[in-house]
């Protein structure tokens, strides 16, 4: 025998990825008995939780629910402190879940995955690491996440920048000190949002370049006492059964009654009642008739915009650039960021708000930022909240090899298709969590359909296992189905019509598609269960 083959590392499954999915997957695998190893270039578990330490960095789910629901103890075993918790609560959140599973002695840090072949003879993959390492696996799931390329090298001239430049998904372990210096922050989705909100007390100056506005809602967090919890825990039942059910995986659903069997005052009292609720509930739970009719989408929007101009004392400068216009996007086709005294920061003497509109950014250069004006803007920080390769980012920039050495990423530089967001045509063997064409990010609670995909998985390989059977493959039918269904569903809604990440159109060239399927995680459940049922039709399991 070689010393290469000597070398390499052989596994029954191989998980890329330690954060929400990942650390789920692995404990599925090992619980079957398989011979697993998870891989992260992190040097701890948590994903998402890891990478986005930024400052004002916590989730729009309410913790009672972004949970995890096969084990109750593990649910009651942690205390979160407040309904958002932030971000260095979540990673811990995401240590003690591997602690008390006990699942880090199975977890390679600091690695990354360069290359995944599949080889036809074997039905086997052959991965290999940035360090050389070589790994043999029967089974590779993909648990890198929906949210995790970020676009970090998104302006000319960043290298050259004299003073500290960080994208927030990228952000520094020990942190930055950004007190009393002069900070530009670029972005203002659901990340821009919470650092400017975070920083604005403690920054010298700031200055913020907006180009396109955003509906947002105030956030409510209160603290959580240990009876909160118990009351909570008292209702782990309960929400284990409804969660998975509901339209975004929440534990919130849409108003019972049509958009149009309501009064006006009925319409304002619904949507009054959810802003209060200080959530995504006026989104996700309201009249699920915004998605679809342009002119219910008005009237919510407009619900919004009047909410927002009075915290801006109707300043018109800057509600025209703070809130999307008629012409603009209808609330909610867009993802709605919740946010916290966000608005009032404006209104500070030291903060500058930059069209970049009208004027856009042309470079950066070492004194700070110019724009297509002419004019540097000086700073000694630059805050790069401009956002992600969504869905198909992460798995396009390991190189994936399928069949007949089919290449993934040029293929989904063409066009992105999954198989209900689990697998991939042309990539037997290969499972996915978070990826294109399933529900997620906010039109799902990601615990709610990463769990919901990592039991799929887990099952249809326990399927396999237990028919003999070695390799898996979504066929092309099945996957044209589900493309078809998806878009059908997509085509409908007024979504479709808004640039943004979930279209694919914050990165050039990207082909346009709606990233997340929208047409329910209840439903989503449902089809997906129905495959499972039927002994997997339209999978070839060979
Ligand atoms: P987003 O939502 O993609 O937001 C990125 C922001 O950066 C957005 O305001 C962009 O404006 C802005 N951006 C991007 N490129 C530029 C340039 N070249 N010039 C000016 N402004 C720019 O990313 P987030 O990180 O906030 O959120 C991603 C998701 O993570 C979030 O939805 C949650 O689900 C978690 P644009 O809209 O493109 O005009």
């Amino acid at each position: 025998m070689t010393q290469a083959v000597e070398n390499v590392t052989e596994l029954d499954a191989m998980v890329i990825g330690v954060g929400v999915a990942g650390l789920y997957q692995l404990h599925r695998f090992r619980e079957m008995g398989l011979k697993v190893r998870a891989y992260d270039t992190a040097t701890g578990v948590g994903g998402t939780w890891y990478w986005n330490r930024y400052p004002g960095a916590r989730f729009d789910s309410q913790v009672e629910i972004y949970q995890y629901w096969f084990d109750e103890e593990l649910y009651k075993s942690w205390k979160p402190s407040e309904r958002f918790p932030g971000q260095p609560e979540t990673e811990q959140w995401m240590n003690h879940v591997a602690d008390r599973l006990d699942l880090k002695k199975d977890i390679q840090f600091s690695t990354r995955i360069e290359s995944a072949k599949y080889d036809e003879k074997t039905g086997r993959w052959d991965v290999v690491t940035d360090d050389g390492e070589k790994i043999n696996t029967q089974y590779l799931v993909s648990c890198c996440g929906m949210l995790s390329a970020p676009l970090d090298n998104r302006f000319p001239g960043q290298q050259s920048f004299k003073g500290e430049i960080h994208h927030t998904g990228l952000w520094p372990k020990g942190g930055v000190d950004l007190k009393g210096k002069r900070v530009a922050v670029i972005g203002t989705g659901a990340t821009g949002i919470q650092v400017i909100q975070t920083i604005a007390p403690e920054v010298g100056s700031m200055k913020v370049f907006v180009r396109t506005p955003q509906y947002a809602i105030p956030m409510k967090n209160p603290k959580y006492s240990d009876e909160d919890w118990s009351y909570w825990s008292s209702r782990f039942n309960e929400l284990k059964e409804r969660v998975p059910t509901t339209f975004a995986g929440f534990d919130y659903d849409f108003y019972d009654k049509a958009w149009a069997d309501c009064t006006d005052e009925e319409r304002k009292e619904v949507l009054e009642e959810r802003w209060e609720e200080g959530s995504l509930a006026l989104w996700l739970a309201s009249f699920p008739e915004m998605f679809f009719d342009e002119e219910i989408s008005e009237v919510v929007s407009e619900f919004v915009r009047g909410k927002m101009r009075a915290r801006l004392g109707n300043d018109e400068k800057l509600c025209d650039l703070l809130i999307p216009g008629p012409d603009d996007y209808g609330f909610g086709t867009h993802r709605v960021p919740l946010e916290h005294k966000y608005l009032e920061v404006y209104l500070q003497d030291n903060v500058e708000t930059i069209n970049c509109k009208s004027t856009p950014i042309e470079e950066i250069v070492p004194e700070g930022i110019k724009t297509a004006d002419g004019v540097i803007h000086e700073v000694d920080a630059i805050i790069l909240a401009v956002g992600f390769d969504a869905g198909s980012g992460a798995l396009s920039r390991i190189n994936i090899r399928g069949r007949d050495d089919r290449s993934l990423k040029d293929q989904w530089q063409q066009e992105i298709r999954t198989a209900m967001g689990l697998q991939i045509h042309g990539y037997p063997n290969l499972f996915t969590t978070g990826a294109p064409l399933a529900p997620s990010a906010a039109l799902c609670n990601m615990t709610t359909c990463l769990q919901y995909q990592v039991d799929w998985i887990t099952d249809c390989i326990g399927y396999a296992n237990n028919n003999g059977k070695k390799v898996i493959e979504a066929s092309k039918k099945v996957e044209d189905d589900w493309v078809r269904h998806h878009d059908e569903v997509a085509a409908e809604t007024l979504v479709v019509k808004t640039d943004s990440w979930y279209m694919g159109s914050n990165v050039e060239g990207k082909p346009r598609r709606l990233l997340s399927y929208i047409g329910g995680v209840g439903n989503y459940h449902s089809k997906c269960d129905e495959v499972a049922k039927s002994g997997y039709p339209g999978f070839d399991i060979a």
